[in-house]
């Protein structure tokens, strides 16, 4: 049997979470991912407040394991306005962090959006509900209620968005709004169309290579606190992995990785694989991913995306999907036990299925489809490590 194993873990997003934390246990997790989500975006965590925390995840027999995430500030993206300050409070949360003993911690660089979905309640076959990104209905989005233009978009593909606007409810063209725009599970920021357009405008000159220099400039400043500190940084892929709203991607493919590594060159500089995300564009080999970047993956989200023809995608069940669970497992497996390391791993997103169709649930996050998708790819990894 192979000695090292999946650290098994379970985003969870705090007291007002309706997936507690001994709910969390009875899914048969051991550590929790989480992040003080009431500290507003850019100041600094107090370690009195991560150690409140953390003892409340103490009590109900998990550890805190991993902070996803902490939070970049849009003026670090952008370096602009108070930038060097917010950098240094991101400085000072990484060394309170790591005063509690929780040394993993996961960011993303998305401007503006976190991640982005189309549809909160796509209806599968079973009559459970997944999360869908419908090309067709960003478009429209983009064109007819942003009134962008639609730069790079085709005559047909117009067409359709606006057929495909056209058929939409009042009621549905506020929902699609909102599932945009309204910031899902672990976004920090929310946006309605007037805010949002303003802060479209501000990307105008920056484009993918000024904001990969921002992120490299960020890296510099934080990764040397990281080592001190014996963390790690795991940056979390774009959700899509391909550009929205004219908005620069810096992290969707093998290769943009593989730049960031090669400008900040330290171990701690790593990545948080996440299957779904990188899944969602067709020529990312995730195989090769794992292969070549091994050593900086320090964190792990497990989830399938089913590609459809016109880029469309939606979630899949865990070792469904057009990428295959088991050869990412396998790699995973191997790759443990070479360097002999455990890697956190957690159930990305879930089905709504069962009692949960009942609930209001975080979109992605409900109890019962990530408790499905946990004992799926356990009893996967159990296989392939005996
Ligand atoms: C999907 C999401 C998230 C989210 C993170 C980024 O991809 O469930 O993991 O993008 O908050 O750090």
């Amino acid at each position: 049997m192979c000695q090292y194993k999946f650290k098994q873990s379970w985003r969870w997003f705090g007291p007002d979470d309706v997936v507690s934390l001994s709910d969390v246990r009875q899914a048969g997790a051991t550590n929790v991912v989480h992040a003080l989500h009431h500290i507003p975006n850019g100041e600094v965590w107090p370690v009195e407040e991560i150690k409140e925390r953390q003892k409340l995840i103490d009590q109900a027999g998990l550890h805190w394991l991993v902070v996803e995430s902490v939070p970049v500030h849009e003026n670090i993206k952008l370096r602009k306005g108070n930038y060097k300050q917010l950098i240094k409070n991101y400085q000072e949360t990484i060394r309170n962090l790591a005063a509690a003993g929780i040394h993993n911690i996961t960011y993303n660089f998305m401007p503006v959006l976190d991640w982005t979905r189309t549809d909160l309640s796509y209806q599968l076959p079973h009559r459970g509900k997944a999360l869908r990104f419908h090309l067709v209905a960003y478009h429209a989005f983009l064109l007819y209620e942003l009134e962008l233009p639609g730069t790079g978009l085709t005559e047909d593909q117009k067409t359709v968005a606006l057929r495909f606007y056209e058929q939409l409810d009042e009621a549905s063209k506020t929902e699609l709004t909102n599932t945009i725009l309204a910031g899902l599970p672990g976004s920090e920021e929310r946006w309605d169309i007037d805010s949002f357009r303003k802060k479209l405008w501000e990307y105008e000159n920056t484009g993918p290579d000024e904001l990969r220099a921002n992120l490299i400039a960020f890296l510099k400043e934080i990764v040397p606190v990281v080592e001190d500190c014996g963390s790690t940084l795991s940056l979390h892929p774009d959700d899509p992995p391909f550009a929205l709203f004219n908005l620069p991607r810096v992290a969707s493919t093998l290769e943009d990785y593989q730049k960031l590594i090669e400008a900040v060159p330290s171990p701690v500089n790593g990545m948080c694989f996440c299957s779904g995300s990188l899944g969602a564009r067709k020529d990312n080999d995730l195989e090769a991913i794992i292969r070549l970047l091994g050593k900086h993956i320090h964190f792990v989200h497990l989830r399938s995306v089913q590609l459809e023809d016109d880029g469309s995608f939606y979630e899949a069940n865990h070792l469904e999907g057009s990428n295959s669970m088991y050869h990412l497992v396998k790699l995973f497996v191997e790759l443990m036990q070479k360097h002999q390391i455990s890697i956190p791993m957690r159930p990305d997103h879930g089905h709504q299925l069962l009692d949960d169709l009942k609930k209001k649930t975080n979109p992605g996050y409900s109890g019962i489809g990530r408790l499905k998708g946990l004992a799926e790819l356990r009893g996967l990894e159990y296989g392939l490590s005996h």
